[in-house]
């Protein structure tokens, strides 16, 4: 209703300017250029506004990457994540550069070449040869961007379960959290399904199927550093998408279906931690949060905690009212403390015999 309203009163105030400037140019004196035709004195302006337009565009583009740039993502936490940097970098240079260069001179001309009373427009039918070099110019770099593209994309999408030697975790979406599953000795997941999910059983796997029964279910991702992960996604409810974007990687969660993503995970928690930037952000940030402290314990609140970085997984599909908070931690370890964490974790038939046991 608000909405409806704002857009009433926005049309109503339109509507009123173009009644007052017809009101005006009616009351103007009979000597005043009425004429629809564009005089020397509008070209004029029109071809400087052209020309400030671009400077002031290329001016706010210059103010953002110097104001912004600390907002950009810091290296590839995973192994793949470097050749997709590559791409991105080459193809955001290239659209730059050439926008840069085009957009600059398409304005620039119209300045150069606005109206005069005197001039008289130059026929060009059309030119071959122009014609021939701005069309295959284009064809020829986007034909290399989009099959370097694809070499890229079937390389980071290519999921081999034989190469490597890979550890298989589940990834479990549910309005609004994740779960990790891991499979046990046998290195076989067992078969789940959401008709089975019952009191502790909320990844419904499946009782009758043994490789489901050493299956471990937890709720912080670790991850052994230069092992390749192949992450099975599965949803419980609505479509989710698991975002982890310090190692460049992004994969809907569709309920019904297992979707797939692999990555080796090259840095390990610690080192992102100390790496120059982290080190930088998170000190930028725990001062914003010392400023933010001071305000609220001279309100008699509590002062906010101390940052510390970690990696996340994070929900990157709007899929209800806590999308926002849907996270979890992941932990980038040695392969000695993966082994040892995992060791501690509780399998499926140890919590489903503690549930009976209760
Ligand atoms: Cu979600």
């Amino acid at each position: 209703m608000t909405v409806f309203l704002i857009i009433v009163v926005v049309a109503l105030i339109g509507i009123s300017f173009w009644q007052m400037s017809k009101i005006l140019s009616l009351s103007q004196l009979s000597g005043a250029d009425n004429s629809q035709v564009a005089n020397d004195k509008d070209n004029n302006l029109h071809g400087k506004l052209m020309l400030a337009f671009v400077i002031f565009m290329y001016l706010l583009t210059i103010y953002c990457f110097v104001q912004y740039h600390t907002f950009f993502l810091p290296e590839s936490a995973s192994e793949h994540g470097v050749d997709y940097d590559r791409l991105m970098v080459i193809s955001m240079v290239l659209i730059f550069v050439v926008q840069f260069i085009t957009q600059g001179l398409l304005h620039f001309f119209a300045y150069k070449y606005r109206g005069k009373k005197e001039n008289k427009a130059l026929f060009f039918a059309d030119n071959d040869k122009l014609e021939f070099i701005w069309t295959i110019i284009p064809v020829i770099v986007l034909a290399g961007l989009i099959i370097y593209g694809l070499f890229t994309w079937t390389d980071i999408m290519n999921i081999d379960e034989q190469e490597g030697d890979p550890i298989i975790v589940e990834l479990y979406a549910y309005q609004f959290d994740w779960r990790a599953r891991y499979s046990g000795e046998d290195k076989e997941l067992g078969k789940a399904n959401v008709r089975f999910i019952e009191g502790v059983n909320t990844l419904g796997l499946d009782v009758s199927d043994s490789y489901a029964m050493d299956d471990k279910v937890v709720n912080e991702l670790h991850l052994p550093v230069n092992r390749k992960i192949i992450f099975k996604l599965r949803s419980q409810d609505v479509l989710h998408s698991a975002y982890m974007p310090f190692f460049r990687a992004q994969m809907n969660v569709v309920p019904g279906m297992i979707t797939e993503f692999a990555y080796t995970p090259t840095l390990t928690s610690e080192e992102m931690r100390n790496s120059e930037f982290m080190v930088e952000k998170v000190s930028t940030i725990n001062n914003i949060r010392r400023e933010k402290s001071k305000a609220l314990t001279a309100n008699g609140d509590e002062a906010l905690e101390n940052y510390e970085f970690d990696y996340y997984l994070l929900c990157n599909k709007i899929c209800g009212a806590s999308h926002y908070n849907m996270q979890m931690k992941i932990v980038v370890e040695s392969q000695e403390d993966y082994d040892a964490w995992l060791a501690e974790q509780k399998t499926f038939k140890e919590q489903i015999s503690a549930q009976a046991s209760n």
